[in-house]
């Protein structure tokens, strides 16, 4: 029996707590087995030449994951909020949201296959993140140790950061991270005075939206939301994405670009000016450096993370006025 995909509730409640449940029962599928279930590791040891795993058929791998895929699609269609680029602003952001409005439905969309941004690594590809105080109360509130160095502190590694705050911000269950999908375009309503409001994003899985040169048309994909956040980092290939469109789609007269490296003012900059650029579209991280022409601040990681908090506090500032505009058509 195939599960009803097409009659889940396209409503706009956030979607609760995943539940564990006994498999469905599915044609050809092979009677679950109990007993492997409850055994814990350390009971495997030594039982090697016993040890099997639970019988499975192919389609029912298929199935669990498409089943999931496709409800998730249907789902965040219509998302609350959508964040643009899975780096270490967008991944704080993320965390706020979700901890602050369980009720909303926060869907990520990231290019790359994996999700962290630039927050693998320290600068020049060396292990540890250094975070200037007092960006060190984010490190608190996700539970992520550091060393004490006095104005700074130092997380041993980089991706301690960038997996923690993952695994906190996918644990959350109104988030949804749709990685490997690229935001290709804004959706727009126009606001009456030759401005327009973002109402949502246009999506593609990456790999398509990087062939449009050389493949026939292939047309995306949409999720409608009040309030979209872009943290798509500095200009690049992929970056500064939502602001450089705003600028090809006349909302903004020009980027600022960003400036050369000067810690001690990119980052207060960043965090500070992290806000609403147009109607429904709150920029953050260092995509903001490139409208602002803020300077850039080079291997320290602080104002991503506050400028993460601060997007969350400026979403929940016009998140109901948005809303209510976006519920007109
Ligand atoms: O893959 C991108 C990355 O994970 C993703 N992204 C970019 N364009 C996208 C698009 N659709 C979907 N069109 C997209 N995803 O956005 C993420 C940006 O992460 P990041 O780490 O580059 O940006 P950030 O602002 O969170 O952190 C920047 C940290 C700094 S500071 C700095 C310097 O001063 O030189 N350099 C970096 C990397």
């Amino acid at each position: 029996m195939s599960p009803p995909i097409a009659t889940f509730p396209s409503t706009t409640e956030a979607p609760s707590a995943p539940t564990v449940t006994k498999a469905l029962p599915t044609k050809g599928a092979a009677p679950a087995v109990q007993g492997s279930m409850t055994k814990s590791v350390d009971e495997m040891a030594g039982q090697w030449e016993t040890f099997k795993f639970a019988p499975i058929r192919e389609s029912q791998v298929s199935r669990a994951m498409t089943r999931r895929y496709f409800k998730d699609l249907d789902t965040y269609a219509e998302s609350d909020i959508v964040i643009v680029g899975a780096g270490s602003c967008g991944l704080s952001t993320a965390y706020m949201l979700a901890k602050a409005r369980p009720d909303l439905k926060i869907a990520i969309i990231e290019s790359g296959v994996a999700p962290g941004g630039g927050a693998w690594l320290g600068g020049q590809l060396f292990s540890a993140m250094v975070m200037r105080r007092p960006a060190d109360a984010f490190l608190r509130e996700i539970g992520v140790p550091y060393e004490e160095e006095g104005d700074f502190v130092v997380v041993k590694h980089a991706a301690l950061f960038t997996s923690t705050v993952l695994a906190r911000v996918l644990q959350f269950p109104n988030v949804k991270l749709f990685n490997a999908t690229a935001v290709e375009d804004l959706i727009t309503r126009p606001t009456g005075d030759g401005g327009v409001r973002i109402a949502g994003v246009v999506t593609n899985w990456t790999l398509v939206s990087m062939h449009h040169d050389d493949q026939s048309c292939m047309d995306p994909n949409t999720i409608n939301a009040p309030v979209v956040v872009s943290t798509t980092g500095h200009d690049g290939p992929f970056g500064a994405f939502s602001v450089k469109r705003l600028v090809s789609m006349q909302q903004l007269s020009k980027l600022g670009g960003m400036r050369g490296l000067d810690m001690n003012s990119a980052e207060d900059a960043i965090v500070k000016r992290t806000r609403e650029v147009v109607p429904g579209l709150i920029v953050g991280g260092m995509e903001l450096s490139e409208v602002d022409g803020a300077n850039r601040m080079g291997p320290t990681f602080g104002a991503m993370a506050l400028s993460g908090v601060k997007a969350a506090e400026e979403v929940l500032k016009v998140f109901d006025a948005r809303k209510a505009e976006n519920e007109k058509f």
